[in-house]
């Protein structure tokens, strides 16, 4: 503990220059993360070094998203020195918690797909799997929240203000990134066409180092994320012509490219800025990846062999491109061992059947910024097509594929002809992969038989399942300190590593003494919780309450409206005096929507609007109240999570490709109110569905409904409390002096054709919200549940995640030496 005690004072002098008499949190906080990163780095240094000796297998993990959240605590508990820490800052006049706060969450993501990619990296640290994920490092990254009159306002997150004192910024490894420009032919010493492509604009790509460590094992691995640095300083012509700010301009224009994520989340945009992100994050991917590779190698054909490139979702696909590139016009190979070598180079993760969500990019635009790649892609769409008609003609496609040829062919092309000539990512990057996923049974399931389903016939082996997990390091032990100590007390701490061994809490879930300690576990969270809520939104929480939470993105299939009118019935029942029997509980709302998602951003707007009515009203509000959460982002929920009773999983079935959210509110001992959808049904299956309140529609039955003519007014008029609902929300009654303010949420339910069919299920949600509530008033019951909840959820820890990714599409194997824990 002393010498960490120096170490942070030796920060605060000299790294940060400051006096260490001046207590101020923001230099402890800074000089703690700095003496934990040097605890790190030798770690690092030994684990790259090691990959070298032994030449092992690397993984690289292409993700244009990222959502690590704070890094302090998950690197203390990691590193074993979370209570060393604690005392030391404590001797030196600080609460661990507090320095902790100052830390500004690294929201380098929109959502679940960032978020996972975090949990992988934390899998892969831990299991000793040599990999590396390569991202953008986002001046700004998420926008922060703000609710303003109940509705969203965005605000810039200016996270790296501060500084961010994890990161090793290494100006010195530049790598160029070259755009537009021209290609010209040649023909090669053996009569062969060739190309070179001369780029007009070159931007540089520097990396910004993060250290994930992983669990207690000396394993350290990296982040790499690139930051965008114009090449204009290095130009003398500009300083030769006197045009400085001229060439300060370009740079600024440069360095544009890494300046902001792009906040939509399953909705594409498709804006040229955008498309400029992908390439730059991926050539610089590509050629860092080959520098390593030709250290040690000069056959290029060996790559698949040293090298696995998994891309997180389309957002990289052009990577495909990228490599063919490199290997035709730099390495000079010939087109079919190029192929061979990208396929089995390349795997690719799908995260979403929203056809909204699938990637496109103008052809004109691709032809502009990227000429080579675009021909590359015509090449490799038309050596396709010529197999698709081979395969299709050949016996083992059957009679399906050859009867309706042509249309097949328009189906699965690359380019997509209408409303624009476009690139299809998803086809190329399927195309271009040995490996496509999805990230649950029935994600998958619906990818194979119906997103994917000429693909699934043309490639029978190529579409499979890896169903996601998180990371019991941050989800449960460094989130849940009550919990994870009071598990940890009664079967060791083996869980953190092998999450399976939870099952060995089953038979605790008849003790009613450990029933009792469980609750006041919950409780305790609870009661952070409330303090939290306190301090941020002056309000104060009743702990006694059922507290009930649905929080993640804003999304019309996440369906909150729904929930929302359940809020709004209840409401009704409490202020008609027809719910005598109702169990107490606040329910908590939070999310982002997306900037140009108008819906989503009403949605938020008619939430706050019907909690500002409820909780205003004194006949109800001891009994019913509604919390809005305000940016909501991955700090937040592992406050919130360890608090909560009632976990809201209610999409569409069908929708909601795995979830993440679900797995870790059951982690963490809530219980599950949830739709047949998306890994919930994997859960459900694990923990018995009994033991969660599985309601709604299944997806088959949706399809049918939907082919047999779906009518939601035919609800609106059979049930009584639903019209109830909704004419008060499409009247003035939850803003008062706004008539029809909510009235685009209600057409689109009874007159847009409730596309994610929200009426079709009120009813039986309504029934199992009261299961719900019944079920609490037997807390010994509920507890019990509750245990076995947590018990049962091994399978969803995001290490078996990653073993099945290393085994079944990577090849590749742990380290040796820290398979079983502790590394050399
Ligand atoms: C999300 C899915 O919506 C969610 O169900 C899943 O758990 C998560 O990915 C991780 O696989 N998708 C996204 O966040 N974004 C896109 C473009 O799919």
């Amino acid at each position: 503990m002393e010498g960490l005690k120096k170490d942070v004072i030796r920060h605060v002098v000299s790294s940060l220059g400051s006096d260490y008499a001046s207590k101020s949190a923001y230099n402890y906080y800074n000089a703690l993360a700095l003496a934990v990163r040097d605890r790190l780095i030798d770690n690092w240094i030994k684990t790259q070094r090691s990959y070298y000796d032994e030449k092992a297998k690397r993984v690289y993990y292409l993700s244009l998203e990222y959502l690590p959240g704070k890094s302090l605590m998950n690197n203390l508990h990691c590193l074993g020195i979370y209570e060393t820490a604690r005392k030391a800052m404590s001797d030196l006049g600080f609460s661990l918690e507090d320095l902790a706060e100052q830390e500004w969450d690294a929201g380098l993501g929109n959502g679940g797909l960032g978020r996972l990619a975090s949990c992988f990296l934390d899998s892969m640290a831990t299991l000793g799997i040599p990999g590396y994920g390569y991202g953008i490092r986002y001046d700004y990254g998420i926008f922060h929240q703000v609710i303003e009159d109940g509705k969203q306002v965005e605000q810039a997150d200016n996270w790296m203000r501060v500084g961010n004192p994890w990161a090793y910024e290494r100006g010195q490894h530049l790598f160029p990134v070259r755009f537009f420009g021209e290609v010209k032919n040649w023909t090669d010493e053996y009569g062969r066409l060739r190309h070179t492509w001369t780029a007009g604009d070159t931007v540089l790509a520097m990396p910004c180092d993060m250290l994930v460590p992983g669990w207690d094992n000396h394993h350290v691995i990296n982040m790499r994320l690139w930051s965008a640095r114009s090449d204009v300083e290095f130009d003398l012509d500009f300083f030769n012509t006197g045009n400085y700010l001229g060439a300060v301009e370009e740079k600024i224009f440069d360095e544009k490219i890494s300046k902001v994520l792009y906040p939509s989340d399953q909705i594409e945009e498709g804006r040229e800025l955008r498309l400029k992100q992908q390439y730059f994050f991926v050539t610089a991917t590509i050629q860092d990846i080959l520098r390593r590779f030709r250290k040690k190698h000069q056959d290029m054909t060996e790559l698949p062999q040293s090298v696995a490139i998994q891309l997180n979702d389309t957002h990289p696909a052009i990577a495909i491109a990228e490599l063919m590139r490199i290997l035709l016009d730099e390495d000079l190979l010939d087109w079919e061992v190029a192929w061979d070598i990208c396929v089995s180079t390349f795997a690719y993760t799908n995260h979403t059947i929203l056809p909204e969500a699938l990637e496109t990019w103008p052809v004109s635009l691709l032809e502009r910024m990227l000429p080579r790649h675009m021909q590359i892609i015509y090449e490799i769409n038309a050596r396709f097509l010529r197999e698709v008609e081979r395969v299709a003609r050949s016996e083992d496609c059957g009679q399906l594929c050859h009867r309706d040829l042509d249309h097949l062919k328009q189906r699965v092309s690359l380019i997509q002809e209408r409303p624009i000539k476009s690139v299809r990512m998803a086809h190329l990057a399927i195309i271009g992969s040995h490996s496509v996923n999805g990230v649950a049974a029935l994600h998958t399931e619906l990818l194979k038989a119906r997103v994917f389903d000429d693909f699934q016939r043309l490639y029978p082996q190529k579409i499979n399942n890896k169903t996601n997990g998180v990371t019991p390091r941050r989800w449960l032990w460094s989130a849940n300190q009550p919990l994870s100590r009071l598990i940890a007390s009664h079967i060791g701490t083996g869980f953190v590593r092998n999450l399976d061994e939870l099952t060995q809490l089953e038979p605790l879930a008849a003790d009613p003494a450990f029933r009792e300690a469980w609750r006041a576990a919950k409780l305790e969270n609870k009661q952070r919780l409330q303090a939290y809520i306190k301090r941020k939104l002056m309000r104060e929480l009743h702990t006694e309450h059922l507290f009930d939470v649905h929080i993640k993105r804003i999304h019309e299939y996440k369906r909150q409206v729904l929930n929302l009118l359940h809020v709004v019935t209840a409401y009704n029942r409490l202020r008609h005096g027809q719910a005598a029997d109702f169990t107490p509980r606040t329910v908590f709302f939070g999310g982002k929507a997306a900037p140009s998602y108008f819906m989503a951003k009403r949605i938020i707007h008619a939430i706050n609007a019907v909690a500002a009515t409820v909780n205003a009203d004194s006949r109800v509000n001891d009994k019913l109240q509604v919390v809005y959460l305000p940016n909501y982002c991955v700090s937040q929920a592992e406050r919130v999570i360890p608090a909560t009773e009632l976990s809201e999983q209610i999409s569409t079935a069908g929708m909601e490709a795995s979830g993440t959210g679900n797995m870790k509110f059951a982690l963490n001992g809530a219980l599950t109110i949830g739709t047949w959808d998306g890994a919930t049904i994997e859960m459900a299956q694990a923990i018995g569905p009994e033991l969660l309140f599985i309601f709604g529609m299944r997806e088959d039955e949706l399809v049918s409904l939907r082919q047999h003519g779906y009518n939601p007014m035919l609800y609106y008029h059979g049930d009584e409390e639903l019209r109830e609902a909704l004419d008060m929300l499409r009247s003035d009654a939850f803003s008062p002096g706004q008539h029809g303010l909510f009235a685009p949420l209600v057409d689109n339910l009874l007159h847009g054709g409730d596309r994610f069919f929200v009426l079709a299920d009120y009813r039986q949600y309504l029934g199992a919200q009261q299961d719900v509530g019944r079920l609490y008033l037997d807390q010994e019951e509920w507890t019990r549940r509750s245990i076995l909840n947590a018990a049962r959820m091994g399978f969803f820890s995001s290490d078996r995640a990653i073993s099945q990714y290393a085994r079944e599409i990577w090849d590749v194997a742990p380290m040796a030496g820290l398979q079983n824990g502790k590394g050399a």
